[in-house]
């Protein structure tokens, strides 16, 4: 690609125009390289991490649905650290979000991270460079997948938000994958079902026992809901603590 080009399709992304933005991201994957870019972040990047099926992207969906309700545009980036596909078919299966391709306050995409030269984190940073400049308000990332790598992923982002399930897992299952580390909001899903309660105090005993954590120098106690995302249940809540958390 020439000089002009790059920076033709820099200015696109800039504009948030999507399909431009689409094109650089494949542009990040295929090469490794990250682009330059000066812009400063502005969007806060939420983190959604969580053992498979306890409702990540349902919990996507729902943040999505609050924030177009608000107004806010948003980008949504399922990161799948095992897996050498992009673009539609996993996201297809991951990502109940075809109410939004046709909405322009909402961009999509699935990233495949295996397999390049800066390893993982480097190019989910890159990535996510690229989509601040595009200026969203907010750019949410889904990890598919367990383990270390999706830990590593959740490094890169302002605000984790760790998903449970009651019966999916207690607290030494999550703590041994390294998710009671990392989270600054628990979120326990399908609290419609039983024994969610009981979940919610296991992590909270869980995480009281873990390092305190802090937001802009202050003591920040990581807050642990109960909701049930498929319903919209407790999203709002969520949402007011994901706030709460970037202004500390
Ligand atoms: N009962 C109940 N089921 C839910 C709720 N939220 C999600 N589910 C169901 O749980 C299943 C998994 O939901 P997903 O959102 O795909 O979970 P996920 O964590 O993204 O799954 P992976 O991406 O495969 O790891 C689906 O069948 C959902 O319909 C809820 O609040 N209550
Ligand atoms: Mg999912």
């Amino acid at each position: 690609m020439s000089q002009s080009d790059h920076t033709e399709l820099l200015s696109q992304v800039r504009n948030r125009d999507r399909q431009a933005l689409a094109k650089a991201i494949t542009i990040i994957e295929n090469s490794g390289q990250p682009f330059e870019i000066e812009d400063k972040a502005g969007a806060q990047v939420i983190g959604i991490t969580g053992a498979p099926g306890v409702g990540k992207s349902t919990t996507v969906d729902a943040l999505v649905n609050l924030l177009r309700e608000r107004n806010f545009s948003v980008a949504v980036l399922a990161v799948d650290p095992s897996s050498p596909i992009s673009g539609g078919a996993l996201l297809g299966d991951r990502i109940r979000l075809t109410d939004h391709f046709t909405d322009p306050g909402v961009f999509i995409r699935s990233l495949a991270t295996r397999g390049h030269l800066g390893g993982l984190s480097v190019s989910t940073k890159a990535v996510l460079k690229l989509v601040q400049s595009a200026k969203f308000d907010f750019i949410i990332v889904e990890t598919v997948g367990v383990g270390q790598s999706e830990v590593e992923v959740m490094r890169v982002v302002d605000t984790v938000v760790v998903v449970l399930a009651p019966g999916m897992g207690d607290g030494i299952q999550a703590s041994k994958a390294g998710l009671l580390e990392i989270g600054d909001i628990y979120l326990i899903n399908k609290s419609d079902r039983e024994g969610a309660k009981e979940t919610a105090a296991d992590i909270e005993r869980s995480i009281s026992m873990s390092m305190p954590k802090t937001v802009a120098g202050k003591p920040w106690m990581p807050p642990v809901l109960l909701g049930a995302m498929q319903n919209g249940t407790g999203v709002s809540e969520l949402m007011a603590e994901i706030e709460k958390h970037r202004n500390g």
